[in-house]
């Protein structure tokens, strides 16, 4: 679930409002990317109880029903690319009280396309960027009775036309994380991950805010553009507010803690020490990281190995390709940076996670097969392959429309979905195909890579020497 739900409630509950929750996460939209990558084998599978989702052509009419129960003044809405696609579907169908609520929408996709957000005819208003003060704010002049046409952050539809207001500087660390989150709506399957081929209850926290890179097909790249001249971009949460904020995820049960930090060793050293140190004496429990391998230095991850608990660091490889590295991704790097960061994490005994992606524009199929042999060199413990998809805002998508690679109306697809890229030397097909059996070439010896190929190109017709080969592939011989 959003952060950003538990963050605003906090600001409305606060200023004395009464607050529902309308939760889309438990419909049975389709397969999500946890399951595809449990099938491939990229993650262990986990014997979940079946979650039981309602089904999805419920979700309109129950939210009519929440909605005509609560008569809110306000449906706000928060959304990611992705998410923005069901909130169309969702208005389509859903049956607004009268007096209609003004409907706000804010989160990733409203930031970074504003004009689309705006444009749906059900939108009365959206939030660009940080939304604590411009909610805040929206709250107590609609309390007052106050027009709320000239909000900073705020695009407001009014009788008079649209108000386009200007940016609010970016929050100072301080302000950023002032609001303690509400977990009060928070489900508890949304505390229950899949790790390992075990369900375990994980808080999600955060040290720091925003990252100081600008790969090309990363929204933080369009987020950096809007927010240019507004302040400082990446911000490292105070270490009080920090402490409180994982205590408050002990409180509510949790087994291991992730980071959602972006770039977590982008913090200052002795920042990073005392973090280790407290965490090491009074947390315990099992960590989750993400970084770019660059950062990785034996300073730090010494430090992190000193806490003596079990930790996994993710680090975006992404290719084993320097021209798809450097001239498409804009990361310049070495692979010997790559290699030397998992080197250094291996002989901490750290575990280690490396992210890669296929079917970036104009990728070859060697190119592919250079990331393979990299991961087979560098010996991640877990490696995930995602499909490019060139999100609003990212610098490839105007790379991909230029080209003919992409119209620029098609529907936003998670990094597990089929490539939307046309004329490039690989068909989708291939790179589902490559994708679906990444697993297999990165951990099975290469006498194997035959096997490997006939269920690349021929699924359907190899499912059992697939599924052998991915059980295979988890046997502690190759693991
Ligand atoms: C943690 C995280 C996750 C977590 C948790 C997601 C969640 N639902 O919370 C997990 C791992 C599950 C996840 C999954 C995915 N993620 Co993610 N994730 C993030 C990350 C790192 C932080 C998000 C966060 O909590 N931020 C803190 C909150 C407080 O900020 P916020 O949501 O932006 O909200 C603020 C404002 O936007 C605004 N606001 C938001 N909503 C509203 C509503 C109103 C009414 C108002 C007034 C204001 C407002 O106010 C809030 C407070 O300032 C972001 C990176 C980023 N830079 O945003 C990527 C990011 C959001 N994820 C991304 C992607 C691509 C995905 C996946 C599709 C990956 C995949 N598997 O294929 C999935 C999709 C999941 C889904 N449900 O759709 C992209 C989204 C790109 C896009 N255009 O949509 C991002 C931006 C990463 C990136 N750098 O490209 N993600
Ligand atoms: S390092 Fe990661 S978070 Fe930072 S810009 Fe690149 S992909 Fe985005």
């Amino acid at each position: 679930m959003a952060l950003a739900v538990g963050t605003l409630s906090a600001i409305a509950r606060e200023l004395g409002c009464a607050v529902g929750y309308f939760e889309t996460s438990f419909y049975d939209k389709s397969r999500t990317a946890t399951e595809d990558r449990e099938e491939t084998g990229e993650f262990r599978p986990v014997d979940r109880r079946k979650e039981a989702l309602l089904p999805y052509g419920r979700m309109a009419e129950d939210l009519s029903v929440q909605l005509a129960a609560l008569r809110p003044d306000i449906l706000a809405v928060t959304a990611n690319s992705l998410e923005f696609e069901l909130f169309r579907e969702l208005m389509e169908a859903v049956r607004l009280p009268e007096p209609r609520p003004l409907v706000i929408v804010g989160g990733v996709h409203a930031t970074i396309d504003p004009e689309e957000v705006i444009g749906h005819p059900l939108v009365d208003a959206l939030c660009v960027g940080e939304g604590e003060a411009a909610w805040r704010e929206l709250l107590q002049r609609m309390s007052a009775g106050q027009d709320i046409a000239d909000i900073g952050n705020l695009w407001v539809k009014t009788p008079g036309g649209l108000r386009k207001n200007p940016l609010r500087p970016l929050m100072t660390s301080e302000e950023l994380w002032a609001t303690p989150v509400d977990y009060g709506f928070y489900d508890e399957r949304h505390l229950m991950k899949p790790f390992d081929g075990k369900m375990c209850h994980r808080g999600l926290i955060e040290l720091s805010r925003g990252c100081p890179f600008n790969c090309h097909y990363c929204v933080n790249s369009a987020f950096k553009a809007i927010f240019r001249g507004q302040g400082k971009f990446f911000r490292v949460r105070p270490f009080e507010n920090m402490q409180q904020g994982v205590r408050t995820l002990l409180g509510l049960g949790a087994e291991m803690l992730q980071l959602q930090d972006e770039c977590f060793f982008s913090v200052r050293q002795d920042l990073l020490a005392r973090f280790c140190d407290w965490y090491g004496r009074e947390v315990r429990l099992p960590l989750l990281l993400q970084t770019r391998p660059e950062s990785v230095t034996e300073d730090k991850v010494r430090l992190v190995a000193q806490m003596g608990v079990p930790v996994q660091v993710s680090l975006g490889v992404e290719s084993g390709s320097l021209r798809i590295l450097k001239e498409i991704c804009n990361r310049h790097m070495s692979l010997d940076s790559i290699r030397g960061a998992f080197a250094l994490l291996h002989k901490y005994q750290l575990r280690s996670n490396a992210y890669t992606m296929c079917g970036f524009p104009t990728e070859t199929r060697t190119e592919v097969f250079e990331t393979i042999r990299l991961i087979r060199e560098i010996k991640p413990t877990v490696s995930i392959m995602s499909v490019f998809y060139p999100f609003k805002g990212v610098p490839l998508r105007q790379y991909c429309v230029e080209r003919g690679y992409i119209r620029g109306d098609e529907k936003a697809r998670t990094f597990t979905d089929e490539s939307i890229l046309q004329n490039q030397p690989m068909g989708a097909d291939e790179i589902k195909g490559l994708r679906r059996t990444y697993r297999l070439y990165t951990k099975l010896p290469e006498s194997y890579f035959p096997e490997i190929e006939r269920c690349e190109r021929g699924f359907a017709a190899n499912r059992e020497l697939y599924q052998r080969l991915v059980e295979l592939s988890w046997s502690p011989e190759f693991n």
